[in-house]
């Protein structure tokens, strides 16, 4: 039915009676045929990565594909490959991939994708993009004329700013949207559990993350404070 292109649906085979869930798992077997025994795999996460990843499974354990290795694209996925015995890397000791195959969330009429819906896009953009193939499956909902065109998310993947040891919330305004601030940018707002103990050094860090324009760090910048309290005003210099 799917052919690895979305080009060749121009006739599709009609299958009237299946779900949408027997259209992925038809989607994502027809990929797996591509495998041959000795490949590297990026193993794609979501739904209908998840039926090629279970077939992955039953052709090793049946015999009919030897010597495989798949580099997941989730935890989810490395659970799930796990589960079913199949070898697993990591893309730092296998960074050619001979094919990779995964889900997306929309294909536009020249197979451009929007993906990460799912949650995993750093990994998933990595692992194909150190592959020589890249076999997207899907039913034929995540079809679209310009992407975007769902009107669903295409989601960003931000840093959650670990190495600082804080949590980080994008900020929301009153109507639940993302706050935009005068420059059309968003704010994410970073809660540390202590006092930051390098404040310098933890101003460059964010400014070196990729996407960030300005942090609310004001480091050496104030000629004086005025503070006013029950008991008067107090003026602090450096
Ligand atoms: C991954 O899983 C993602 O890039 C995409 O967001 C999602 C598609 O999931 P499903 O196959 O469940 O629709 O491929």
């Amino acid at each position: 039915f799917f052919s690895t292109t979305i080009k060749s649906l121009s006739s599709p085979t009609p299958t009237p009676t299946l779900s949408q869930d027997d259209l992925k798992k038809l989607a994502a077997e027809k990929a797996v045929d591509s495998i041959k025994s000795g490949m590297v795999l990026g193993l794609g996460t979501g739904s209908t990565a998840a039926f090629a990843v279970a077939r992955i499974g039953e052709l090793l354990s049946s015999g009919k594909l030897t010597n495989i290795v798949g580099i997941p694209t989730s935890k989810r996925t490395q659970e799930q490959a796990a589960s079913l015995g199949i070898p697993l890397s990591v893309l730092d000791d296998h960074p050619r991939i001979d094919l990779a195959i995964d889900g997306a969330d929309e294909v536009d009429p020249d197979l451009n994708l929007v993906k990460g819906r799912g949650g995993a896009l750093l990994r998933e953009k990595m692992v194909e993009a150190a592959s020589d193939k890249f076999i997207v499956v899907v039913d034929d909902t995540k079809l679209v004329d310009g992407l975007g065109g769902s009107r669903l998310a295409m989601p960003v993947e931000v840093e959650i700013f670990k190495e600082l040891g804080c949590e980080a919330k994008l900020r929301m305004d009153g109507d639940a949207k993302p706050y935009v601030t005068d420059n059309s940018n968003y704010i994410v707002d970073l809660y540390f559990p202590t006092s930051i103990k390098d404040a310098e050094a933890a101003g460059r860090e964010i400014s070196a993350l990729e996407g960030v324009v300005e942090h609310g760090l004001f480091l050496g910048m104030a000629s004086e404070v005025i503070i006013a309290g029950k008991t008067g005003v107090t003026v602090k210099t450096k």
